[in-house]
């Protein structure tokens, strides 16, 4: 089956081919440093996505150890089938959904995002899966509901981070609602057309890509939806260091490093650092959700 990957941004915001700087032509030596005026000047944030390989050993998965490689040598041990998820709160139709029957009747969809951490490396990753407002509007939202709490499965068996309690486990996120109703907010079921590997948060993980990459909670097996702010993991770890928000912001720095750059994975060795974009590089779809907020305060 062939794919045709739909583009996330609008044209105006794609990079003219005259100034595209195309890393993998680099990596190959074809285009010399000379011409293309590398030396000081940061590297294009393109869209170029990453290999399969590259996507999937190089992760953050803490239920599976903390260190980048832990997760593609442990993760395989992550039971995905069965698999449910819990829908709960203020919803009209709340039960524990088999994955298939939430999944029934929805549109996958092919997105190609960019993905940044909050550490500062980013990816660019073609995902596959629905859109989060098909799912919450199957489940049906009451008016009272404001925010959307997720939760990662737990088998302490199976997962060595758990074991060792390197986080307090279960894994948990949330959104605003009109955030979580976002079309650009997702629920990843593939990765260039294959089932999402263990390591990325088999088989249904979230993702939101003009946010800081631990908001993105993988392998999900609960989503409530509540009127107060949920409580996240990162937050609960550090307060200080990682808001609700964590919107991607090139102008709130980390308290112990910038956010003003970050290095693309599979750019080499000696590839220059490139910048980071307000909001990833979605602002003009996502920044009207937050108008009337200061965004270096709701960090
Ligand atoms: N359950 C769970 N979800 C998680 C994490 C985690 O440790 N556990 N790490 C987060 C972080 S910090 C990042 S950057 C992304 C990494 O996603 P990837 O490994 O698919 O690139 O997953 C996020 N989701
Ligand atoms: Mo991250």
């Amino acid at each position: 089956m062939a794919y045709r990957w739909t583009n996330d941004l609008t044209s105006t915001d794609i990079t003219p081919k005259s100034v595209y700087l195309n890393r993998r032509q680099i990596l190959a030596g074809t285009v010399g440093l000379g011409a293309i005026g590398l030396a000081g000047k940061a590297q294009a944030n393109d869209l170029d996505p990453n290999t399969l390989e590259e996507i999937t050993s190089y992760n953050n998965f803490y239920e599976f150890g903390t260190g980048k490689e832990d997760p593609a040598r442990n993760a395989h041990q992550l039971v995905t089938s069965p698999w449910s998820i819990t829908i709960d709160g203020l919803v009209d139709n709340p039960g524990e959904y088999a994955l298939a029957d939430l999944l029934d009747g929805l549109s996958i969809e092919d997105r190609i995002y960019r993905f940044r951490c909050v550490e500062a490396w980013s990816m660019v990753i073609p995902w596959n899966g629905v859109e989060l407002a098909d799912i919450l509007n199957k489940a049906g939202v009451q008016s009272n509901a404001k925010y959307v709490a997720f939760e990662t499965v737990v088998q302490p068996e199976n997962m060595i981070g758990v074991q060792r309690r390197v986080l307090d486990f279960p894994y948990v996120e949330g959104l605003r609602l009109d955030e979580a109703m976002h079309p650009l907010t997702i629920m990843a079921t593939g990765i260039y057309g294959e089932p999402i590997a263990n390591q990325n948060g088999a088989p249904i993980r979230l993702v939101v890509p003009w946010k800081y990459g631990f908001k993105s909670i993988k392998s999900i097996v609960r989503i409530t939806l509540t009127e107060d702010e949920p409580p996240t993991s990162w937050n609960k770890a550090n307060a200080r260091e990682y808001g609700f928000y964590s919107n991607v912001n090139p102008t709130v720095d980390h308290p112990r490093w910038s956010q003003a750059t970050e290095r693309r994975i599979g750019g080499g060795l000696f590839a220059p650092r490139i910048d980071t974009l307000m909001f990833n590089g979605y602002e003009d779809e996502v920044a009207s959700l937050y108008e009337g907020q200061d965004l270096s305060v709701d960090i």
